[in-house]
């Protein structure tokens, strides 16, 4: 199999187990509500967790592998702080360098067992107390565009109906969308393949946001980037779609436009439900599974804030950094759900450029719904640091850029049918710079070449001694 071990979900598993960053849950766990409220208690933390005995299956289930940025960097070999700038480089090479995925004659995901469609055999589970049933929230949707041909890249959410039937997902402006409109006016249905347990290099791909990667390019070469090496893909035995060559799990779907079942609810990145609705009916006409599953879900939360939310980062990075003189850095805050308000760090040289850094900021990365720039002694990481200039270098009567009735995230219950009101705060001190903003400091000291008691507290000592 070609390329490093980002192209392949079994050698993340097993690397993650020699780092010892597997979380092993060995007694048996019910796919509804348990195996989510229990890696729900793990959430964020620097390890992912399997669930290695889930009742009625066979095979086990990871979750976690996105929500510690820390865990990513270290599976990417790379320093958790720069990996914005890591995945920025790689979709810049890519966009540079375009290199396309390979068909191959063979691989793993067909040589597990001929089966029919059940998708009961797979364990999907039921994450929060209110969702509407079973989901695959974490495949890989790889389509064709009917008219253009070119091949697109993206996760959605999928519904498990019965044995052969999912109801899905699809965001406003998504390309998959876009694909089933055209497909319509054609008078065609639409063909993918959903591949589940893929490696981070083509997750990362997927997740790439259409601006950095538009409806013309093939964005699966940015997986390839990540692999150093071409992503495979094998043809579909049933449908004219692309599989993935080493998925755990390969669906081969179609849709026929304008049959919608409900969909929902599930519980969103957003800490809110998203509402049940009617929204597209998938017929599942070919299942295959690679020998020795592992089964992904994602928990929407911090893995997602890690991928879309890592990979909108380093999009709006790439674009201030070559649009905006002065722009040092780009954070997405996980208070803003991680993809709805990004801080930016600015350098000014010349007056007005924080602003700028708003405007171009929202454009690189429409879910955003805030934007927030600060001068660059302000550690855009640590928020009492941002509330700092906010509340000090703030100017309410010029500070503020409001854009009303503007497109957004339909998940944010703020942009009702996609539409809302976005807000960029110029936090920066006026330019040019006047020493009244200048930030206090102390002397650098090494407390090493200083003898320092500091005693341990003993509560309640006073009153007991
Ligand atoms: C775990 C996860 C779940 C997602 N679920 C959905 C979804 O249900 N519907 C959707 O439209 N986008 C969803 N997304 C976001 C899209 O996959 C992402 O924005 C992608 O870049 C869209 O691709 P496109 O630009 O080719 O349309 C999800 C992303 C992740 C990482
Ligand atoms: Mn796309």
């Amino acid at each position: 199999m070609a390329g490093n071990r980002l192209s392949d979900f079994a050698s993340i598993v097993e690397d993650l187990d020699a780092m010892g960053r597997l979380i092993k849950v060995r007694s048996e766990v019910d796919l509804h509500l348990e195996l989510a409220a229990i890696a729900a208690r793990f959430e964020g933390g620097p390890r992912a967790v399997l669930f290695e005995n889930v009742k009625g299956h066979d095979a086990p289930v990871l979750t976690g592998l996105y929500w510690s940025r820390e865990l990513l960097a270290e599976l990417m070999q790379r320093d958790e702080h720069t990996l914005p700038q890591f995945v920025s480089g790689c979709i810049k090479e890519w966009q540079s360098r375009p290199i396309p995925p390979m068909m191959v004659g063979h691989g793993p995901i067909y040589e597990g067992q001929s089966m029919k469609v059940d998708l009961r055999r797979i364990p999907a589970p039921v994450h929060a107390l209110e969702d509407g049933g079973p989901y695959f929230d974490a495949g890989v949707v790889i389509a064709r565009d009917p008219e253009t041909g070119v091949r697109n890249a993206s996760i959605q959410r999928f519904m498990v109906i019965d044995k052969q039937t999912l109801h899905v997902n699809i965001d406003a402006g998504r390309h998959l969308e876009l694909y089933l409109e055209k497909a319509r006016a054609r008078g065609e249905s639409l063909a993918f393949s959903l591949n589940c347990g893929v490696g981070p290099g083509l997750h990362f791909a997927a997740a790439t946001p259409a601006e950095a990667a538009p409806a013309d390019a093939d964005e699966r070469g940015i997986a390839c980037v990540f692999h150093e090496a071409r992503l495979e893909l094998v043809k579909g035995k049933k449908l004219p779609v692309h599989v993935v060559s080493n998925a755990m799990y390969a669906l081969e779907c179609e849709i026929v436009p304008g049959e919608l079942g409900e969909e929902g609810p599930f519980a969103e990145v957003t800490g809110y439900y998203a509402r049940r609705a009617p929204r597209p009916v998938v017929h599942v006409r070919a299942m295959h599974i690679r020998p020795d599953p592992v089964f992904q879900t994602i928990l929407s939360g911090v893995e997602v804030w890690n991928s879309v939310g890592l990979l909108g980062e380093a999009n709006v990075l790439g674009m201030l950094q070559r649009q905006v003189p002065g722009v040092r850095d780009v954070y997405f805050s996980h208070g803003g759900c991680g993809f709805y308000h990004a801080i930016v760090s600015i350098r000014q040289t010349r007056a007005g450029w924080s602003k700028q850094a708003i405007m171009a900021a929202f454009a690189a990365f429409p879910p955003l719904k805030m934007v927030t720039v600060v001068d660059d002694d302000v550690d855009i990481k640590d928020a009492k640091d941002v509330e700092w200039a906010m509340a000090t270098r703030f100017d309410p009567t010029h500070g503020i850029l409001r854009i009303d009735n503007v497109f957004g995230h339909g998940l944010n219950p703020g942009f009702p049918d996609y539409l809302g009101t976005k807000v960029g705060f110029d936090a920066c001190r006026p330019f040019p710079h006047t020493p009244e903003y200048d930030r206090a400091a102390y002397d650098k000291v090494d407390l090493a070449g200083h003898d320092i008691d500091v005693p341990e507290i003993q509560s309640g000592a006073a009153r007991t001694g």
